[in-house]
């Protein structure tokens, strides 16, 4: 028997009014079914008008990032999203794609929630993801490749999502190496990237993205160096409408450069380059100009001593950008 998504589908499709009667003809049900149908997508916030004898027709569409939802704003050829997991809390969705990864999940699967319990960023940092807030959600990949072989990853996520964000928005999206998505001075969107591997085989790979959507202010610590998609442009954002256009520029730059490589653009993308950076190494204090990003994606230094360095991991601040140490705390 049809279920009210497939009421949905058909109201999606659906110009003008359909009446109730063309509703039960088309869905196999009664007219009672069909009403019950309506108010149980206005209860998830569906915005369905009614009119006697014309019938019904959806006006409006809630920030809903169900998998009916995303599943209907995805328009990549069908890899990236073949197997959509949607819920309402988790603990962090990387967390939940290793689980399924680790029960076979597919290669595409993406994994996305309204709110993060435990969100995390790089070296054990916390990620902020209250519910409704952001688009908090992770890609399982299984690449068929070494483990050395995965350093182009991240950097292609960024790519997405700042041609996602900007054809969505217009905003003017870059990325503070490596993995950081800023809007001006202040970071949208952070990426983590883990990996499950054996010496010679990688099982999955799992770049979790965490894109401020529609916060209206951030704890006191992130106020001055955090942005969102509804600060910088006065409007809300649907997050399966966003999460669709990345995955589809995800998709785009997967099968051109895989995970070893990735797009020139990244470069022209990148703020930190040509600007003062200062970073610690073997326990001395650097400072350089980020000069260039290597093959590997790494971020080439020259440092004031005329030494042109290659750093693969650890904090660079990038001047004029916030940065903060490994233990969270900022300078
Ligand atoms: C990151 O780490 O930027 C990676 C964040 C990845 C989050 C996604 S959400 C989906 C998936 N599931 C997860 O559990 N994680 C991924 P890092 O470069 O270490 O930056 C972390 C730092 O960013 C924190 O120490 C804060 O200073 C700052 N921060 C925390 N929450 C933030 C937010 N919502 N917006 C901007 N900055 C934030």
């Amino acid at each position: 028997m049809a279920d009210h998504k497939d009421l949905l589908d058909i109201l999606r499709q659906t110009d003008g009014y359909l009446s109730g009667e063309e509703l039960s003809r088309q869905l196999g049900v009664t007219r009672a079914a069909v009403w019950k149908k309506i108010e149980q997508l206005r209860q998830e916030g569906y915005e369905i008008d009614s009119v006697t004898r014309r019938g019904y027709r959806l006006t409006g569409i809630p920030d809903s990032i169900s998998e009916a939802e995303v599943r209907a704003n995805l328009s990549g050829k069908g890899t990236f999203g073949c197997h959509i997991v949607s819920l309402p809390s988790v603990d962090s969705t990387n967390e939940e794609a290793k689980r399924q990864g680790d029960a076979g999940a597919p290669h595409g699967s993406v994994f996305v929630a309204d709110e993060q319990t435990g969100g995390k960023g790089r070296l054990g940092r916390r990620w902020v993801s209250a519910p409704g807030s952001g688009l908090w959600f992770s890609i399982l990949l299984r690449p068929d490749v070494l483990p050395s072989e995965i350093t182009g990853i991240t950097l292609l996520s960024a790519v997405a999502v700042c041609r996602g964000i900007h054809a969505l928005t217009g905003c003017d999206a870059r990325i503070k190496w490596p993995n950081d998505v800023v809007i001006g001075t202040k970071k949208v969107c952070g990426i983590l990237t883990e990996l499950s591997a054996e010496m010679e085989h990688v099982h999955y790979l799992i770049p979790g993205i965490g894109i401020n959507t529609n916060n209206g202010a951030f704890p006191p610590e992130l106020s001055d160096r955090a942005t969102s998609l509804k600060i910088e442009t006065g409007q809300d954002v649907r997050r399966a409408v966003l999460l669709g256009k990345i995955l589809e520029e995800f998709e785009d730059l997967y099968n051109r450069y895989g995970v070893s490589s990735f797009p020139e653009e990244y470069c022209s993308l990148c703020v930190s380059l040509g600007r003062p950076v200062s970073l610690t190494r073997g326990g001395r204090k650097l400072t350089g100009i980020a000069a260039g990003i290597a093959p590997d994606g790494a971020l080439l230094v020259q440092t004031q001593e005329g030494e042109k360095i290659a750093v693969t991991s650890g904090e660079v601040v990038v001047q004029g950008f916030y940065g903060e140490n490994c233990n969270g705390n900022y300078f």
